[in-house]
C-alpha cells in the first residue's frame, strides 16, 4: 500500500514528508493507522547526527493509533484496538524481561539498527529500503511493526494524550519514581524541564517529594513546571546549588534527574554536587555517542555514598507502565493535557522541530488523523 511518512534522508537535512510504499504485515506484525505522534528530542539527535541512526529512516518513536490489520500469528491485538507504541519491543522471555527489566529487553539492541526484527524492511521509497525509527517510525500515516512494539490501551483516553505516555511521560515520570527511587519528604532537582523533565517533576511530586526544584534557562518552562508540581526554580545548576543548600539547611538534595535536551559530560559534575549523603543522580538525557569522559569529585562520591545511574524508559516496564500511567491520568493523578503546547499536521513536522529548537514548545504533537485545532 501507499502511505505518507516523514523521512530523514541524511544527517543535517530536514524531514521529507513524502509518499512511500509499505508492505503488508508479516505473521507477527500489525498494520497501525497512526493518529498522533509526539515530537521528542531524541529524533532531533538523528538530524544533528549526535546519535547515529540508520538512514534513510522514517522518524518517530512516540505515538498512538488504531490497529487496522494483523498478521496470522498475532495474539495480543485485533483490528480496531487502540494501541500506544513501545520503543523497546519487549520479548517477554529474555533474561532482562523475565527479571522485570522489560525496558532492557535483549530486543532493544535492534532498535537502532534499521530493519524489522526479521532482518527485512517494510517501508520503501525512491528505490531504497527505509529504516523505521526505533522499530516504529511513528511520523507516518501507517506503521507496519512487530506486535511487541504496541501496547493495547482502553479507548477512553484520546489518542493524542495516550501518545505522550509512549516516550516522554514514561521516561520522565519513571526517572524520578523508579530510577531515582524518590520517597516521601525528599528534595529532588530536575535539570531541564522540557517534555521529559516536566514529567520527572510530576513523578517526583507524586512520589511525595516535598521540594521539587525545576532548573531551566527558559523562564516560561520554569513557570510551567509549577503546574506539574515544582516548588522552587532556578535558571542554572550554579544558582540551584545555593538554593538547594538553603532549603535543605546544607544537607543538599536526595535526588537529581538530568533531563536536558542533550546530555553533555560537563553537566554531570554540577548535578552530583547538588545531591547530599546517599544522594542519587539519574542520567536520562541522551548524550552524543562520542562523549566518554566526565569530571567528578570522586572523594565526595565515596565519602557521601553518592550514586550515578542511567535510566532508559524511566527504568519502568513499558507493557505495565503505559496502561498504569493512563490509569493515573484517569484518576486525576497525572497531567497529560497540560503537556501539549503545539499541534501540527504531518507535513508541518519541520515547523514543529523548529519550535522545539527555539524553546517555544513543551510537547509538540503531530495530529496525523484529526483536527489540529485541539
Ligand atoms: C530514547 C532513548 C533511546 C531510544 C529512543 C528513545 N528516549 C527518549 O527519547
Ligand atoms: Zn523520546
Amino acid at each position: 500500500m501507499q502511505t505518507r511518512a516523514a523521512v530523514l534522508w541524511s544527517v543535517g537535512s530536514s524531514w521529507s514528508v513524502e509518499t512511500i510504499e509499505m508492505d503488508p504485515p508479516g505473521p507477527q506484525e500489525v498494520l497501525v493507522r497512526m493518529v498522533a505522534a509526539g515530537l521528542c528530542h531524541t529524533d532531533e539527535h538523528a538530524v544533528t547526527g549526535d546519535v547515529e541512526y540508520p538512514l534513510p529512516m522514517i522518524g518517530g518513536h512516540e505515538g498512538a493509533g488504531i490497529v487496522e490489520s494483523v498478521g496470522s500469528a498475532v495474539t495480543s491485538v485485533v483490528p480496531g484496538d487502540h494501541v500506544v507504541m513501545n520503543f523497546v519491543p519487549s520479548c517477554g522471555v529474555c533474561p532482562s524481561c523475565v527479571s522485570g527489566l522489560q525496558n532492557l529487553c535483549d530486543r532493544g539492541a535492534k532498535i537502532a539498527e534499521g530493519p524489522a526484527l526479521d532482518g527485512t524492511y517494510r517501508a520503501h521509497a525512491r528505490g531504497q529500503d527505509l529504516a523505521a525509527g526505533n522499530l516504529l517510525g511513528t511520523f507516518a500515516e501507517h506503521c507496519v511493526i512487530h506486535e511487541s512494539s504496541v501496547v493495547k490501551v482502553e479507548r477512553d483516553v484520546p489518542l493524542e494524550l495516550a501518545a505522550l505516555v509512549s516516550c516522554g511521560v514514561a521516561t520522565g515520570w519513571g526517572s524520578s519514581v523508579y530510577a531515582g527511587g524518590v520517597r516521601a519528604g525528599e528534595t529532588v532537582v530536575v535539570i531541564g524541564v522540557g517534555g521529559i523533565g516536566m514529567n520527572a517533576v510530576q513523578g517526583a511530586r507524586s512520589a511525595g517529594a516535598v521540594n521539587v526544584v525545576a532548573v531551566d534557562q527558559i523562564d516560561w518552562k520554569r513557570e510551567r513546571a509549577k503546574v506539574f508540581g515544582a516548588t522552587h526554580e532556578a535558571p542554572d545548576a550554579a544558582s540551584a546549588l545555593a538554593l538547594v543548600a538553603e532549603i535543605t539547611h546544607g544537607r543538599m538534595a536526595d535526588c537529581a534527574v538530568l533531563t536536558t535536551s542533550t546530555a553533555e559530560s560537563s553537566y554531570l559534575g554540577p548535578a552530583v554536587n547538588l545531591v547530599g549523603k546517599r544522594g542519587r543522580v539519574v542520567v536520562t538525557a541522551i548524550a552524543a555517542s562520542k562523549q566518554s569522559t566526565v569530571d567528578l569529585n570522586l572523594a565526595e562520591m565515596a565519602f557521601w555514598e553518592k550514586t550515578v545511574r542511567g535510566a532508559l524508559y524511566g527504568s519502568g516496564n513499558p507493557r505495565f507502565e503505559i496502561p498504569n500511567l493512563l490509569r493515573l491520568y484517569r484518576g486525576g493523578d497525572l497531567k497529560l493535557d497540560e503537556l501539549i503546547t503545539h499541534r501540527y499536521r504531518l507535513d508541518q513536522i519541520n515547523e514543529g522541530y523548529e519550535d522545539m529548537r527555539r524553546g517555544k514548545s513543551l510537547r509538540g504533537v503531530l495530529i496525523i488523523d484529526g483536527d489540529i485545532s485541539g
